[in-house]
């Protein structure tokens, strides 16, 4: 199975949470243009997110870090050499003071030096602007980059996350769009679909919310399925069964789901036992996640 989902524990639905409010802070445009067909979609201007604990940081910090949370935000503008970087950077619960934060080039779990310095002394809320080089714009898109902030106790770093490409796509589904054509009456069967996609190098997560209205019958089952706007395909990542209006959760996928959601060939469906094909449809955007 390419993707799976598990309901999702209070901690787990706190970080969806927050990262869809982050992400929704922001509130930038995503420009995408689709290549050629099949292909992913190539961005222009991409969203990037970090969401900083102690636990990720390496070497181990010092002290009382346990509730140490950082968030870093921003946006990656296509430029001639390479990229422009407009970041936020907050946080709470350090140690003392935020002495510097940067952006440096490692693999998860491992340290490695410092590619863009952010702020020195920092202050949370702080935001900026950098040119970003295509070495470290590949590192970046490529889950080679994290953020970290340093304090007094903990100079090496106090908190660190990965830094990964993140997009928000929301879709309604009606009726109209499913294929093949749905029995019954079916003129206020609606739903509303918000998925935040984080893609960490080749894979991706998924924090997903359903919600529906005016089905024949309860919903057994909701999906992703591959395929193009008027096409019906297959199954690539299974949201819930049975289904409630709200439902929620998390799912990490594949390679070839997140080739499909940037190259804009998902749907999401709800099928019912009177339309076991799917009742109600709606087309995904194609996710930008890579700059051209
Ligand atoms: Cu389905």
């Amino acid at each position: 199975m390419k993707g799976s989902t598990s309901d999702p524990e209070r901690k787990e639905g706190d970080l969806v949470k927050k990262l869809l409010g982050v992400i929704g802070a922001v509130g930038l445009v995503l420009l995408a243009v689709t290549g050629a067909a099949g292909a992913r979609s190539q961005a222009a201007r991409i969203q990037i997110v970090a969401t900083m604990v102690a636990g990720d940081e390496v070497p181990t910090p010092k002290g009382d870090v346990g509730s140490a949370r950082g968030s870093f935000t921003a946006t990656l503008t296509k430029s001639d050499t390479g990229a422009v970087l407009n970041w936020q950077l907050s946080f709470g619960n350090l140690t003392g003071d935020a002495v510097a934060a940067h952006i440096h080039i490692a693999a998860r779990g491992v340290a490695g030096p410092v590619v863009v310095p952010l702020c020195a002394p920092c202050t949370s809320g702080v935001t900026g602007t950098a040119n970003i080089n295509a070495t470290v714009l590949e590192a970046i898109q490529n889950d080679r980059a994290y953020v970290n902030v340093h304090t007094k106790t903990n100079p090496a770093g106090e908190i660190r996350d990965q830094v990964s490409p993140a997009a928000t796509l929301k879709t309604s589904l009606r009726a109209a769009q499913e294929r093949p054509k749905p029995k019954g009456k079916l003129g206020r069967a609606r739903g509303a679909f918000t998925v935040t996609i984080t893609k960490k190098g080749s894979s991706a997560v998924l924090a997903w919310r359903l919600t529906f209205s005016g089905l024949t019958g309860k919903a057994v089952a909701a999906h992703i399925h591959s395929g193009a706007r008027g096409k019906s395909g297959p199954v690539i990542v299974s949201l819930c069964a049975p289904c409630k209006s709200g439902a929620r959760g998390t799912a990490t996928v594949d390679a070839s789901v997140l080739n499909a959601l940037e190259a804009g060939r998902g749907y999401v469906n709800v099928h019912t036992a009177k339309n076991p094909a799917g009742e109600i449809r709606g087309q995904l955007g194609a996710a930008a996640l890579t700059l051209s």
